[in-house]
């Protein structure tokens, strides 16, 4: 019973998805860059998101939910696909991940395997797409013009990926796994979005297989039934739908990773504005980040009374030391009250109460890491506008 309900919402789901999306001409939102009109559109399990692209689903997080707590939930976390064949029914029973390649013992494992088989953990860890906040970068670069809002905070339940590997056996001379889902391209010039690591990485421990988000099933659009968790790297890596894992003897050289998500390969992973690197190398760790949460830009306060100010902060998984304030554009910083820690992967909540004097003050943000880093005052600059880490600001008035 539950599975024919399950099978057919996922038709209707996928059927709604094929459709052009319901948009009410009304609901539109501002981000805060030329072109920055976008409508909201409803998508199944989804509240109305911003919308990027409708074909296929491209839908960012409205900002203000990253106020509403530090998981983000499911039916408001951002959306981002490549290939507009998304899987049209996914059977729950007859679903089947593949592990081959360079191993001793293949494994062709049903949802029920991997859910009884193996050690079952979870991880709290943000996925943010590389792209994230490429809308503000200036000069422009191609690419989504996204605000803030391609990232998200959530708790994953699976299977390390050690666990399935150890399962497996790998064979002498493995070099990397890759990874695929079930979407397609919708023609044979697009390559198919496939992805790769190196086994060391695959098989730390916290690199997983996930099927539930937050305590339930992933939302269709966010990779159901099964995806891979990279903590603290790029959404890129975070491969949804996936069915097929393989362990190949070489550098994986598929369009995915040797031509697209490359970044310069320096120790800023920045250029001069309009220069090209002459060297790259694939997209790795989440870059240290910040951001207020509490306020808008343009936002009134009480002035002369204590107004809290809070917020998130987040990096590629050396954990957050400190989250410093500045109600002075800058000049002088107090050090927020960081909130509970639910793991070096996840966004943490940072708090501090700020007594205003009357008139217009620039609040600033910025994070330092337990590894030290610290973001940029300027914006870091790279051809794919990956990476934006800035310091940010707001503007409120205290009347
Ligand atoms: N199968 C599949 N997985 C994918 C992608 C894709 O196009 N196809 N896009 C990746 C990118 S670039 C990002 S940023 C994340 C976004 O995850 P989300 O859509 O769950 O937010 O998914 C990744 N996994
Ligand atoms: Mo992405």
């Amino acid at each position: 019973m539950l599975t024919i309900n399950r099978r057919l919402f996922l038709a209707e789901a996928a059927a709604a998805m094929v459709a052009a999306p319901a948009v009410a001409r009304t609901d539109r939102i501002r981000l805060p860059f030329d072109n920055g009109e976008r409508p909201l559109v409803r998508m199944p399990q989804k509240r109305p998101m911003i919308a990027l692209t409708a074909r296929p689903p491209q839908l960012e997080t409205p900002f203000d939910v990253f106020n509403e707590g530090i998981l983000t939930p499911n039916d408001a976390f951002f959306v981002r696909y490549h290939l507009s064949g998304l899987p049209t029914e996914i059977d729950p029973a007859s679903f089947r991940l593949s592990v081959g390649g360079h191993v001793q013992a293949p494994l062709s494992l049903s949802l029920s395997d991997l859910k009884r088989d193996f050690p079952v953990q979870e991880i709290v860890a943000v996925n943010q797409c590389s792209g994230n906040s490429r809308g503000f970068v200036t000069p422009r670069v191609g690419g989504g013009q996204l605000g803030n809002g391609a990232m998200g905070n959530a708790r994953w339940r699976g299977v390390s990926l050690k666990a399935l590997l150890d399962k497996a056996g790998l064979r002498s001379g493995g070099r990397q796994l890759t990874f695929n889902g079930l979407d397609d391209p919708p023609m044979d010039s697009v390559p198919d979005f496939i992805k790769a690591l190196d086994i060391d990485h695959a098989r730390d421990g916290d690199v997983m297989v996930a099927w539930a988000m937050n305590g339930a099933d992933l939302p269709f659009l966010n990779g159901y039934p099964l995806r891979l968790i990279v903590p603290g790297y790029y959404g890129t890596y975070w491969v949804k739908h996936l069915n097929e894992i393989n362990v190949v003897d070489t550098q994986f050289d598929g369009y995915w990773m040797k031509t697209a998500y490359r970044i310069p390969d320096n120790d800023c992973h920045c250029v001069e504005p309009g220069q090209k690197p002459d060297k790259t190398k694939p997209i790795g760790r989440l870059n240290i980040r910040s951001f207020i949460t509490s306020h808008k830009d343009g936002g009134k306060v009480r002035a002369g009374r204590i107004a809290e100010f809070r917020g998130i902060a987040f990096d590629g998984g050396s954990g957050v030391a400190a989250v410093l304030i500045s109600s002075d554009g800058g000049a002088n910083w107090q050090e927020a009250r960081l909130g509970e820690d639910l793991g070096r992967y996840s966004f943490r909540e940072w708090r501090l109460g700020l007594n205003l004097p009357k008139g217009r003050q620039g609040i600033h943000v910025r994070a330092i890491g337990k590894d030290g880093a610290t973001q940029p005052f300027t914006p870091l600059w790279q051809p794919a506008g990956y990476m934006r880490n800035v310091v940010e600001a707001i503007t409120v008035e205290a009347v």
